[in-house]
C-alpha cells in the first residue's frame, strides 16, 4: 500500500509528468488540485497499486462494491491482473452507491488517468460524468454490468457476461428438471433493482417459460445481491405462500441466505424446493454436490486480464470490440463429474 504522498506522486499521468518536469511551479498547482480532489469527498475506499515504471499505463477503476463473493473475486482478479500486466491501478470501491462511482470517475479525470474503467451499479445516470471524461479525452471501458445511454460515443466498449443467456440457461435447466411434472410455483429473489444482471436474468428466464402454462412465477422480490437480504426475502416468501416448488435466485449470496431460511422453516433445500442460482462461487458448487442446490449457472468474475488487455489497446489509441462476452457454462445435478471440478477461484 502506498503512502498518500507517494500516491499523489504516482497518480499524475505520464502526460502530466512530462510537462511537469519542465514547469516545477505547475507541479505544485497540480499537486494541490489532486490533494483537493482526493480529500474532497472521494467517499468509498481507494487504493493505488503502483506496478510498472513511470511510463506504464495508469488505469482508474471504479468498483461498485463488496456485496458478494463474486464481487470480492472480481476485485481480487482485477488487482492481480494489473500486477501481471504492469498496469498502475487507481482503485475506488463505491460501496454500492452510484454517487460514489461518479465522484471516483471525476477524481480519475482530475488526475488525468490514461483510461477509466468501471462496473456500473445501475444502468442509468452516467451521461454527465462520461461526457466530462470524453471532454478530457480519457477513454472509458464499461465492465461487468451495462449502462443505458443515447450517446454511444461516451464509452469505447463493454466486457462482461451475457445475463440474458444466464437467465435462459436457468430456465432450460428447469424445463429438464420438471419434465413431466404438474404445475410449478416459482419464487424469484432478484438482484439490485435497475442493474443489468437483475433485468436480464429476469427477462431471459421468462423468455423460455412464457406460454408454458405449467410454470407460474408467483412472486419476485429484490434481495440486492446480499446474503442477509436473501434470507429476509425467503422468510417473507415462505410466510406468504403455502406452495413454493422452485426458487430462482439471481446470485449465490442471496441463495446462501435463502437456504438458511428454508432450513429454519423445516424444509429441505434441493428437495422440497428446487433451487437455481447464478454466479458459481465455490460455496455454491459445494452445496450443489451436497444436493441443497440443483443448478448453478456460471457467471465468471475473472475478467481482469481482458480488462487490462482492452485498457492497453485504448491507451495506445487502438479500437476495441464494442462488446466482449465471457464464455460461461451451467453446473447441475445432472452432471456426474462435479467432484472433479477445478477450484472456482471465487
Ligand atoms: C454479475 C455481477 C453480479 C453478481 C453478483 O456480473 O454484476 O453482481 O451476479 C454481484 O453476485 O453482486
Amino acid at each position: 500500500m502506498l503512502s498518500k504522498s507517494d500516491t499523489l506522486r504516482n497518480i499524475i499521468s505520464k502526460r502530466g509528468r512530462e510537462s511537469l518536469k519542465r514547469r516545477p511551479y505547475l507541479q505544485l498547482i497540480i499537486l494541490g488540485i489532486a490533494c483537493a480532489v482526493l480529500l474532497a469527498g472521494c467517499t468509498g475506499t481507494q487504493d493505488v497499486q503502483s506496478q510498472g515504471n513511470e511510463t506504464s499505463l495508469l488505469l482508474g477503476f471504479s468498483q461498485l462494491g463488496s456485496e458478494s463473493g463474486w464481487r470480492l473475486g472480481n476485485t481480487r482478479d482485477i488487482h492481480e491482473a494489473a500486477q501481471r500486466a504492469g498496469v498502475q491501478l487507481m482503485f475506488e470501491n463505491a460501496e454500492q452507491k452510484q454517487e460514489n462511482q461518479i465522484k471516483a470517475i471525476r477524481s480519475f479525470i482530475a488526475y488525468q488517468v490514461d483510461v477509466i474503467a468501471f462496473a456500473p451499479n445501475v444502468e442509468d445516470g452516467w451521461d454527465n460524468v462520461l461526457t466530462e471524461a470524453k471532454a478530457a479525452g480519457i477513454p472509458v471501458l464499461v465492465t461487468d454490468r451495462q449502462i443505458n445511454t443515447a450517446d454511444e460515443s461516451l464509452y469505447a466498449g463493454f466486457v462482461g457476461s451475457d445475463f440474458e443467456a444466464e437467465g435462459i440457461r436457468a430456465a432450460e435447466f428447469l424445463l429438464e428438471k420438471m419434465n413431466g411434472a404438474g404445475h410449478v410455483n416459482i419464487v424469484e429473489i432478484s438482484g439490485t433493482i435497475d442493474s443489468t444482471p437483475m433485468r436480464q436474468r429476469a427477462s431471459g428466464f421468462r423468455s423460455v417459460l412464457e406460454g408454458d402454462g405449467r410454470f407460474t412465477i408467483i412472486e419476485s422480490i429484490s434481495g440486492d445481491f446480499l446474503r442477509s437480504k436473501g434470507k429476509e426475502c425467503m422468510r417473507e416468501l415462505l410466510a406468504r405462500h403455502d406452495t413454493i416448488d422452485v426458487l430462482y435466485s439471481h446470485n449465490d449470496e442471496m441463495t446462501f441466505g435463502a437456504i438458511e431460511a428454508i432450513e429454519e422453516a423445516g424444509l429441505v433445500p434441493g428437495k422440497d424446493i428446487v433451487i437455481i442460482t447464478v454466479d458459481g462461487e465455490q460455496e455454491a458448487i459445494g452445496l450443489l454436490i451436497e444436493g441443497k442446490i440443483n443448478c448453478v449457472v456460471e457467471c465468471t468474475p475473472l475478467i481482469g486480464d481482458v480488462i487490462m488487455e482492452l485498457a492497453k489497446k485504448l491507451a495506445a489509441g487502438e479500437p476495441i470490440p464494442w462488446e466482449t462476452y465471457s464464455v460461461e457454462v451451467t453446473f447441475s445435478e445432472f452432471d456426474d463429474d462435479l467432484d472433479a471440478l477445478p477450484p472456482r477461484g471465487y
